[in-house]
């Protein structure tokens, strides 16, 4: 009787230990396969932009609101971003999020993640594919709009122009547009001329090497029209360290609107500052909810924007902004 006892106990502990070996069943993971699993293709940290962008994104998709998040930081290479699209089908994420590097080259790897029938949302910059099936929605800027919100001020200085123009990574929606907006403003202002174009890639030391050599090369200018901050904070140490006073010896143009440039339009820096707004976190976590009750977000989001110059500025505002 003893033994039979001392079996049956034996069994029972067997099955409780054999049950909490069982992966699935202890509280921690099945808590974890209760989240959404989403990885994001990050273009990178090229700039203060893209870090309060990512910081959105990893605050909007965090545990405690239900996500559980795979970030993988491409280094503002494409090849990179397929790589870790084509993991994250292995992983067999729920969602697939993409900040895309460039417009095209999307086909075959989001046939890829079709095929898994894994719902692609894309962010911030556009892609350009035949089929748009490929993708579920996008949100992002009008990069053409903000093109022209800057054109707009420098029409407003109503003087002959030498232009410097710092381009953005060749072939990035937010490159593309807003070129396409200075070159509608040089079409139309035979006064304006521009005297140089070359890509910083978004980053401050490119945005500096591209100043300093132009300035060491004797070219004369009046307005840099940068297609971002970062580059533009390159510039303004370039032009600092030449002895030239930035906002006074030439006028500065930039986009993004983060904190740090809005501090320097008010030290008059920098003139004029296009907002991008890098805040979609939120955004991609309203789309995955809605996916999930069985609703059909907008294909495509433009989201709302304004620009800044130092009339409009106070530190209050600034501080209220959040990037
Ligand atoms: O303007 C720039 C960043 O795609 C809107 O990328 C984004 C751009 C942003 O690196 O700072």
């Amino acid at each position: 009787m003893k033994k039979l006892l001392l079996a049956a106990l034996l069994a029972l502990l067997c099955v409780s230990l054999a049950g909490c070996a069982r992966p699935g069943t202890d509280p921690a993971s099945t808590q974890d396969q209760r989240l959404i699993l989403v990885g994001f293709s990050q273009v990178g940290a090229e700039s203060d932009w893209r870090k309060a962008n990512t910081l959105s994104m990893q605050t909007a998709l965090s545990a405690e609101n239900g996500f559980r998040l795979i970030l993988d930081d491409a280094q503002q290479k494409q090849e990179k971003q397929i790589t870790a699209i084509r993991n994250f089908i292995n992983q067999g994420v729920d969602y697939i999020v993409l900040a895309p590097t460039t417009e095209q080259g999307w086909e075959t790897v989001l046939s890829e993640a079709k095929a898994a029938g894994i719902p692609v949302i894309i962010v911030d910059r556009m892609i350009e594919v035949a089929d748009n099936s490929l993708f579920t929605c996008w949100i992002g800027s009008d990069f053409r709009k903000e093109g022209d919100e800057a054109v707009k001020w420098m029409e407003r200085e109503k003087a002959p122009l030498r232009i410097v123009h710092l381009q953005g990574n060749i072939g990035s929606s937010a490159q593309i547009g807003r070129t396409e907006g200075l070159d509608a403003g040089l079409a139309v202002h035979p006064e304006w001329q521009l005297v140089f174009r070359a890509s910083g890639d978004f980053t401050q030391a490119k945005g500096q090497e591209l100043v300093e050599a132009l300035l060491n090369e004797g070219t004369a200018f009046d307005l840099i029209y940068s297609e971002n901050d970062n580059m533009a904070y390159g510039a303004i140490d370039a032009l600092k360290k030449a002895g030239l006073q930035p906002g006074e010896d030439m006028k500065i143009v930039s986009f993004d609107a983060s904190s740090t440039a809005l501090h320097m339009i008010l030290n008059g820096e920098i003139s004029y500052d296009v907002e991008c707004n890098p805040l979609h976190g939120p955004r991609v976590r309203a789309i995955i909810e809605q996916l999930e009750q069985g609703e059909t977000p907008p294909k495509f989001t433009y989201v709302e924007e304004t620009a800044f110059d130092r009339e409009m500025l106070t530190e209050a505002l600034i501080d209220s902004r959040g990037y």
